[in-house]
């Protein structure tokens, strides 16, 4: 159906609409109900109207902008107008994740909002304009941090985890003492359509919302589904959403008809009372229709028949709403098209004085929002929560590290006995610290709150800061990552962990698609800081097979903007885990904390009782000066024969080995990168060019694993030496003994490094056997 069949449907419909007079002043009636019954007025009717057509002409406006070649985006609004009654029944202040067809919706609640400039705002999205008001010209979204109206990615129900976090973070906020930016009796609304309300990822949202209600925790959040009954050209069966969700224990199902604007308003107004007064999630069915095809390129005709697309003229949102009126006698059909086409005159006024857009036009002005870096603000924010910890850590139950206090391990292995805790209560200490110091800072995920974690390292948290700020989730990692995407636009600093790497994976959109792209999509007017605790990576000894032996990083490696931090042992760990909080609290950032299992609580490095992988954990006074910067490496000794490379698991066996390979007359130096994103790029560089010969000793895979990077990272920056790798197989984990066939090994690393050293590296990189020359 083309815009212009559209266009004149409506204007012929209305045209014959049958106008009832009611013998009376309109304007007097602008107060009264549009009929009986209703709590839509006359006034508020006309203004509906207004925001409908304004939305249908902007749809307009997006084709011929496309065809001049200066409009970007075609996918509309028209036929979903309706949803513009739903934004009247809300308060402007609360929070919306709105599909990409609420373009009514965006234009009712903008007319709720004095100053705003809707028209001018859509246009500049289509139009890619640099001064656009949320994304910069970087995507068309509907967005705008005055209107409370949070950007969305194109990915289809991707905000629904996000929309229940912000949902169960805003009153908790508030509890926290955390003023959130939007009232604490806030209705959260997210809208989607009909195909996406089968996605897991909304499947899984909804079910949270009604897990977290079930548990009397207020969650109140409106799910409004768009129903058009498509999916692009997938018919969404009869029926199907009403039976998928109209039935649900616990969730109150509202619907209405999209062509009756009263019925539409009254519904959402009595949806969104019910959710701020139960603080209970509720599910708005809003029946609509498509008009316009899928997108501009979507040739609908070669699977719906015209007479299909036809009979949805009838159907018309703003036909539906014109007629309303007409028959109350509040405007003549006249009237109506005269305001339909002011809308229209209004989208034309507004695309003139744009006609000169100036639009981003470099790499850096694009990026420039991805993730700012402000490294004394950050420095400064360790400053302030050492002075802000000591009070607590004075009156604290703790223990004495040497001078130093710490919370009491619990776990055998990890307490203290020559003045060292392990890597596992490190970060526990290193997290009370934080909980302590910050009253922002949540901690949760599965198991997180009485077990203390699968591996103990939240132990006892959950009993010294409360249920209230250290908690088990539910059993769903994209619910985890959503409430900790709620949590940061709160206001809070969400710590939340995932249990294994493996399980990352199954979630990993949310830390992809929703949290890494939100600054760059806003220019900053929103941020969803965190910082993901994940254990991972290999040699775990007692808990096998892949998925508890994960070492696939390459999927956090390429995310712009995402910091990933790998501490190898406990003086790092807790240094760096400040670093990523003030990281997070300071520039948003969105943090991963890759902490390697198989170190979690080991105590020797060298020789059984050694204890040299036991640290002290340093106090406040020490954070300043303790302070690890974001892609800051650090090197044990200073060899001047050989300089090898590695992080997390491979800094105790490459310490292991390079005492092995002294003994040999080989004077090595180790390099930890602590950062594997950003990498330490400077610091590789400066450590290869020291001893002119390079082995990246890399726990991941040989393909998409961290030594890609520091090989490419060498190559980039003209380091001329010699270089080779050695890294774990391209393969899943085996249960067993087998696991140490495919991971690196510590004889593995010293082979190469003599090979290295006597030059023979080239032909014998290990993991590339069937490649091999045959020896000399
Ligand atoms: C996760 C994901 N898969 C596929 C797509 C491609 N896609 C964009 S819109 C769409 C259909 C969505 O249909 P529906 O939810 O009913 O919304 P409607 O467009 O009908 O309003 C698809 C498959 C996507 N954006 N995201
Ligand atoms: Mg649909």
């Amino acid at each position: 159906m083309t815009a212009n069949a559209l266009d004149e449907a409506f204007r012929a419909a209305v045209a014959g609409l049958s106008f009832v007079d009611t013998a009376g002043d309109a304007s007097a009636r602008m107060g009264e109900p549009l009929r009986a019954g209703t709590a839509l007025t006359v006034g508020a009717a006309l203004e509906l109207f207004d925001a409908q057509a304004t939305s249908r002409q902007l749809d307009f406006a997006a084709r011929r902008l496309q065809s001049e070649g200066r409009g970007f985006y075609t996918i509309g609004s028209s036929g979903h107008e309706s949803n513009a009654a739903l934004a009247a029944a809300l308060r402007p202040t609360d929070p919306a994740l709105l599909h990409y067809r609420s373009g009514g919706f965006y234009q009712a609640r903008a007319a709720q909002v004095p100053g705003s400039t809707p028209v001018r705002d859509v246009l500049q999205g289509l139009l890619c304009a640099e001064d656009e008001p949320i994304a910069g010209g970087r995507h068309k979204v509907f967005g705008h941090a005055e209107l409370a109206v949070i950007p969305q990615t194109s990915t289809i129900a991707s905000h629904l985890p996000r929309a229940v976090g912000l949902a169960v973070s805003l009153r908790r906020a508030t509890k926290l003492g955390v003023a959130p930016p939007w009232p604490a009796d806030s209705v959260v609304v997210c809208s989607f359509g009909d195909a996406s309300a089968n996605h897991s990822t909304a499947t899984g949202a909804i079910n949270t919302a009604l897990q977290t209600a079930h548990q009397r925790l207020p969650v109140p959040v409106l799910f409004v589904c768009e129903d058009n009954g498509l999916g692009i050209s997938v018919r969404t069966p009869e029926d199907w959403i009403v039976q998928a969700y109209g039935l649900r224990p616990g969730l109150r199902y509202f619907t209405a008809d999209g062509f009756d604007v009263a019925a539409t308003y009254d519904t959402a107004l009595a949806a969104a009372e019910y959710v701020r007064r139960s603080g209970r999630p509720a599910f708005l069915h809003l029946r609509t229709v498509r008009f316009l095809g899928h997108a501009g390129s979507d040739a609908e005709i070669s699977y719906r028949t015209p007479s299909q697309i036809e009979a949805d003229y009838a159907r018309d949102p703003l036909l539906g709403t014109a007629s309303a009126l007409a028959e109350a006698g509040a405007a003549t059909p006249a009237e109506l098209l005269q305001r339909y086409d002011a809308a229209a005159g209004a989208v034309e006024q507004a695309i003139d004085e744009l006609s000169d857009v100036p639009r981003l036009a470099t790499a850096e002005r694009v990026m420039a929002p991805l993730a700012p870096r402000r490294s004394s603000a950050i420095a400064d924010a360790i400053a302030d929560l050492a002075a802000a910890a000591k009070p607590d850590l004075d009156s604290s139950p703790s223990v004495v590290v040497g001078t130093v206090r710490a919370a009491q391990p619990e776990n055998a292995a990890d307490r203290p006995e020559k003045g060292g805790l392990t890597l596992a209560a490190s970060i526990t200490t290193a997290l009370g610290d934080l909980l302590a110091a910050d009253p922002r800072v949540l901690l949760f995920g599965e198991d997180v709150g009485r077990k203390g974690g699968v591996y103990g390292v939240t132990r006892g948290l959950a009993r010294r800061f409360g249920a209230g700020r250290v908690f088990d989730t539910l059993l769903d990692e994209q619910s985890i990552l959503g409430l900790a995407l709620g949590a940061g636009l709160a206001g809070l600093v969400p710590v939340p962990e995932i249990q294994y790497l493996a399980y990352l994976h199954n979630a990993e959109d949310q830390l992809r698609g929703e949290a890494a792209t939100l600054s760059f999509f806003s220019q900053g007017r929103y941020r969803n800081p965190m910082v993901v605790r994940i254990a991972g990576l290999g040699y775990q000894k007692g808990f096998g097979g892949h998925f508890h032996n994960d070492n696939a990083v390459g999927v956090l490696r390429d995310i712009p903007g995402l910091v990933t931090a790998c501490p190898a042992r406990g003086s790092d760990a807790a240094a760096m885990l400040r670093t990523c909080w003030a990281s997070a609290a300071v520039d948003g950032s969105v943090c991963v904390f890759l902490e390697p299992i198989a170190q979690y609580h080991t105590r020797d490095l060298h020789e059984d009782g050694d204890e040299g992988w036991l640290d002290p954990y340093e106090g406040p006074d020490a954070w300043t000066a303790g302070h690890v910067p974001i892609g800051s490496a650090r090197t044990y000794g200073d060899g001047a024969d050989l300089t090898l490379v590695t992080f997390g698991n491979g800094v105790a066996m490459t310490l292991r080995v390079a005492r092995r390979l002294a003994a040999q007359g080989i004077e090595a130096r180790v390099l930890d990168l602590r950062w594997l994103a950003p990498l330490p790029v400077a610091d590789i560089v400066r450590e290869a060019r020291a001893t002119g010969r390079l082995l990246v000793v890399d726990e991941t895979r040989r393909s998409g694993g961290v030594s890609e990077g520091v090989l490419a990272a060498l190559v980039d920056a003209g380091y001329s030496g010699t270089m080779a790798r050695v890294t774990s197989r391209d393969s899943f984990v085996p249960l067993g003994p087998a696991a140490h066939d495919v991971l690196l090994g510590e004889d593995e690393i010293e082979a190469a490094a003599v090979r290295l050293v006597r030059g023979e590296h080239n032909d014998r990189s290990a993991g590339a056997a069937e490649h091999r020359p045959p020896a000399h």
